[in-house]
């Protein structure tokens, strides 16, 4: 049927999970068929939301229509679209952030209210009710085991040959939950597909649409010298025999910064091949992948740009030799990323002299995105590594302040903070050593004594604070648009 008939099921106040992480994989026709259709009943005065799940951030077609149209009540996890960003600031939308791995499971224990639909990307639908996801799984055999109603978007734009691609398994829960038997990141230990219950799909809705996945902005010389430095302490770390000979699977964030930092690992001579046991497959993967410097990747989605996806399906049986894509809870798992012994790396907003990590407000109160799988990976990694530019806004905000405005990762979860200034290795250090460490190492030249500054209005202590000033810098900024003239003078 037609997106527009399929949206006609969804009434106000129903909750749907879609499928897909990032724009990768999820639905776009019926989601923009059901902002429509929330546009026409306000304007007829008549109410409409939805509460919705997805893996992580989506697509504009889905996020941005609906956050246009008024139409979220809640939503979790991850988001990254502007104008739900808005809406969430504004409490137009309830936005609850969450670990992505624990999303799955919460949903099965009862913690959120049940999606009574569950809207998802395929690039098949078999006869035998096997659904063949695209490039993003996240939450998908989840929400059709639990929806009542099950709703297939076929996009016809990916092939039905990406069967194969897909490795789909769901833990039993406590008490009777085993181990999760992935030991190797290329490890298979589920379906190519997700078979669910006929009755529930009632709506197939056939679209050939375009990925929706945005170019990265180039490389610049700051995420250049970030990327350089991740890959000198990497190789500083193999040589100290820390990290093996064959080296360990790699987690990194999404954005231009995990590209440069992948580009630099690439082209580091010292660094061997490696593997790759993260959530987004980015482009600098496919290109690492063909020169061999990269030797699989297990994922949760392809987000890639259509030039790179039209060289992973013009080599479909090369690539999928090499990749996997799992369903979130598996890619993003605690128990898998501590036995794989991950090397996590991932982007901070703001650091403090401490070690802890802001990844979600901007300035402590405004929503950016969300801690999407940060905290999976960092807190059960092998060396969880944070990365950040030392400034912002063009320098008028020191990315490294006395206290974070926002904490999302502690100092217990830190163990390196690397900005292009340099690398602060926090390992084995106390409080004190480690403020030290980070101002010397990491904080740019022009913050520098204003951080030493803030240290000496404190007093002598374990974590030294001064709690009438540790925020003044975010204090000054809000006054005057820098942080350049802060005084801890009281
Ligand atoms: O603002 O857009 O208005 O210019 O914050 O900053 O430098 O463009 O950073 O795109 O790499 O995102 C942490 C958000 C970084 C991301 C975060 C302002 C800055 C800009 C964005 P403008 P950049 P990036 C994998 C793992 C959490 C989830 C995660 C993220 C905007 O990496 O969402 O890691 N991470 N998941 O100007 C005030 C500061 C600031 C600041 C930057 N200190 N104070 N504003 N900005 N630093 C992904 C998934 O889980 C799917």
């Amino acid at each position: 049927m037609s997106a527009q008939e399929a949206a006609e099921f969804v009434n106000d106040g129903d909750i749907i999970g879609f499928s897909g992480f990032t724009p990768a994989g999820c639905p776009k026709e019926v989601p923009t068929a059901i902002a429509h259709k929330a546009e026409r009943l306000h304007a007829e005065g008549k109410p409409f939301q939805i509460g919705m799940y997805t893996g992580a951030s989506t697509g504009d077609s889905l996020d941005g229509m609906l956050a246009r149209a008024h139409a979220i009540k809640f939503r979790t996890p991850y988001q990254s679209n502007k104008d739900l960003r808005a809406a969430l600031n504004t409490h137009d939308a309830h936005y609850f952030d969450m670990h992505l791995s624990m999303l799955a499971q919460e949903l099965r224990y009862g913690f959120l209210p049940k999606p009574k639909f569950a809207i998802v990307e395929a690039c098949d639908l078999t006869d035998d009710s096997e659904i063949i996801p695209t490039v993003g799984v996240g939450i998908l055999p989840t929400i059709c085991r639990l929806a009542d109603h099950i709703i297939v978007e076929i996009n016809e734009a990916l092939p039905k040959q990406l069967r194969g691609l897909h490795d789909i398994y769901e833990p039993a829960d406590p008490p009777v939950r085993r181990e999760i038997p992935v030991y190797h990141v290329s490890d298979r230990i589920g379906k190519d597909c997700v078979k669910v219950d006929p009755k529930k799909i009632i709506a197939v809705v056939h679209t050939n649409r375009p990925i929706e996945v945005g170019a990265f902005a180039p490389t610049d010389e700051t995420t250049e010298r970030i990327g350089a430095n991740v890959a000198l302490f990497l190789e500083q770390e193999m040589k100290a025999g820390r990290i093996p000979s064959t080296f360990l699977p790699i987690q990194s964030g999404v954005g231009n910064i995990a590209n440069a930092v992948l580009g630099a690992l690439g082209e580091n001579p010292h660094i061997p091949a490696f593997e790759m046991y993260t959530e987004v497959v980015q482009d600098a993967v496919i290109g690492l992948m063909k020169e061999g410097h990269i030797k699989f990747a297990s994922g949760c989605s392809l987000t890639i740009s259509q030039n790179a996806l039209n060289q992973v399906l013009a080599d479909l049986d090369f690539f999928k030799q090499r990749l996997v894509l799992r369903p979130e809870e598996i890619s993003n798992n605690p128990e898998v990323a501590r036995r794989l012994g991950l090397i996590t790396i991932n982007t901070a907003l703001e650091a403090d002299i401490y070690g802890n990590i802001n990844s979600t407000h901007v300035l402590g109160t405004k929503m950016m995105n969300g801690i999407g799988g940060s905290g999976d990976f960092a807190r059960n990694a092998y060396i969880s590594i944070f990365t950040t530019p030392s400034t912002a806004k063009g320098g008028l905000i020191s990315s490294i302040v006395p206290m974070v405005s926002h904490l999302d990762h502690s100092e217990h979860s830190v163990k390196v903070l690397i900005t292009e200034q340099g690398i602060a290795d926090l390992r084995g250090k106390s409080p004190i050593q480690r403020a030290e460490t980070i101002i010397e190492n990491c904080v740019a030249p022009e913050y520098k004594p204003m951080l030493r500054d803030y240290l000496a209005h404190t007093k002598v202590s374990h974590t030294q604070h001064n709690l009438s000033l540790a925020f003044r810098m975010h204090e000054q900024f809000a006054k005057t648009g820098s942080m350049k003239e802060t005084s801890f003078d009281i």
